[in-house]
């Protein structure tokens, strides 16, 4: 990004992308089809990606290229309504997407979908692979205390004495997976309290780093994909995240013939750019950006973001938006207006 003018005004152009999206699949809510509300929400999303005053590219998406038609991994899109002498101009831009994470909290209507992406500067954003990663995310006053080698319980007593408090005042947010037997039974004998989710372990991540949410760590294997998105959060919240790659069945919990051989996983890596698959990543790895975007738009109501709603002359959103030059984190309630001159604007 070639300076802060360019940052801020790009920061409002990915508002208006995570907008979109959001409301487009907040349409299907309930209606029981996550791949219908992933591929609206995808479309949306990169219709106005592409009028984005950029030379993006996406560096984690809908798949690669053969498997996703739109924002697939190498996809370059942006500055799509203006000359190519133009946009010879743009700030180079690597991009993160989710459209929706937590499709299935979608099609049921449940609590904490969000339309999200992420973006930073060429090569800020690690490109990771579509496989699981280990996660322990935490927020500012814990920061530098936790260890995602260590026991469960000393990173509990680490995370208590931080914030003040006794391990049983603690939440601990977790997706509610058999492969998190052992990590639960852990939470529940250290003493902490839990909060089993079905999906959605970025918004999760989120929420556990912002005071006030009643969540102080998320805990577990999710996807690395929303591991960086994580990441690139935790650096405009001044939160943390460890993390580590995981593709082995056993600690999976599940039969070898269901993830890949691990030769081949072992491949990709290495294709990425990625030598040591037990690597433990830190914020600044998965999110190396100097100067990071964040925007989340919600799509059905959450801890921290109000789901899409709808009314006769428009529909209202909630964001939020934050960059690490700034250090603005901006929760922006917008009112979509589609009425004539006569529609009732609500405070
Ligand atoms: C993870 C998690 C996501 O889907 O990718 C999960 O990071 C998929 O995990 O937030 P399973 O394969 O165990 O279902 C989400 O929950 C998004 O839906």
């Amino acid at each position: 990004m070639k300076n802060l003018k360019a940052e801020r005004e790009l920061a409002f152009d990915f508002l208006r992308v995570c907008e979109a999206a959001a409301i487009e699949s907040a349409r299907t809510m309930g209606q029981g089809d996550r791949e219908h509300s992933d591929h609206v929400a995808v479309e949306a999303m990169r219709k106005v990606m592409d009028s984005v005053p950029m030379r993006g590219r996406i560096v984690i998406g809908e798949g690669e290229r053969d498997e996703a038609p739109m924002l697939y991994i190498g996809e370059e899109l942006g500055g799509g309504d203006y000359s190519d002498e133009t946009r010879a101009e743009f700030p180079e831009i690597d991009i993160a997407v989710d459209p929706l994470e937590g499709t299935n909290l979608c099609a049921l209507g449940a609590n904490n979908a969000i339309a999200v992406l992420a973006a930073a500067e060429r090569g800020g954003l690690l490109n990771a692979p579509d496989i699981y990663m280990d996660k322990i995310v935490v927020g500012p006053s814990c920061r530098g205390v936790i260890d995602i080698e260590a026991p469960v319980k000393q990173n509990l007593k680490a995370i208590a004495r931080s914030l003040n408090r006794d391990i049983e005042d603690l939440t601990v947010i977790c997706l509610d997976r058999s492969r998190h037997k052992q990590l639960i039974s852990e939470v529940r004998e250290a003493g902490a309290r839990i909060r089993l989710i079905s999906d959605g372990d970025l918004s999760a991540g989120i929420s556990a780093a912002v005071a006030g949410t009643n969540i102080h760590a998320l805990m577990g294997i999710g996807g690395a994909p929303e591991g960086v998105i994580t990441a690139a959060a935790m650096k405009c919240l001044n939160g943390e995240i460890q993390a580590k790659l995981v593709f082995d069945p056993e600690k999976l919990g599940v039969d070898k013939s269901k993830v890949p051989p691990a030769e081949e996983v072992m491949e990709r890596l290495q294709s990425m750019g990625i030598k040591d698959a037990d690597k433990i990543y830190d914020t600044n790895d998965l999110a190396p950006g100097k100067k990071i975007i964040f925007a989340a738009t919600g799509v059905t109501d959450g801890a921290l973001l109000r789901g899409v709603r709808f009314f006769g002359a428009g529909k209202r959103t909630h964001s939020v938006v934050m960059t690490t030059d700034t250090k603005n984190i901006r929760f922006v309630d917008t009112v979509h207006v589609e009425g004539g001159p006569d529609a009732v604007i609500r405070f």
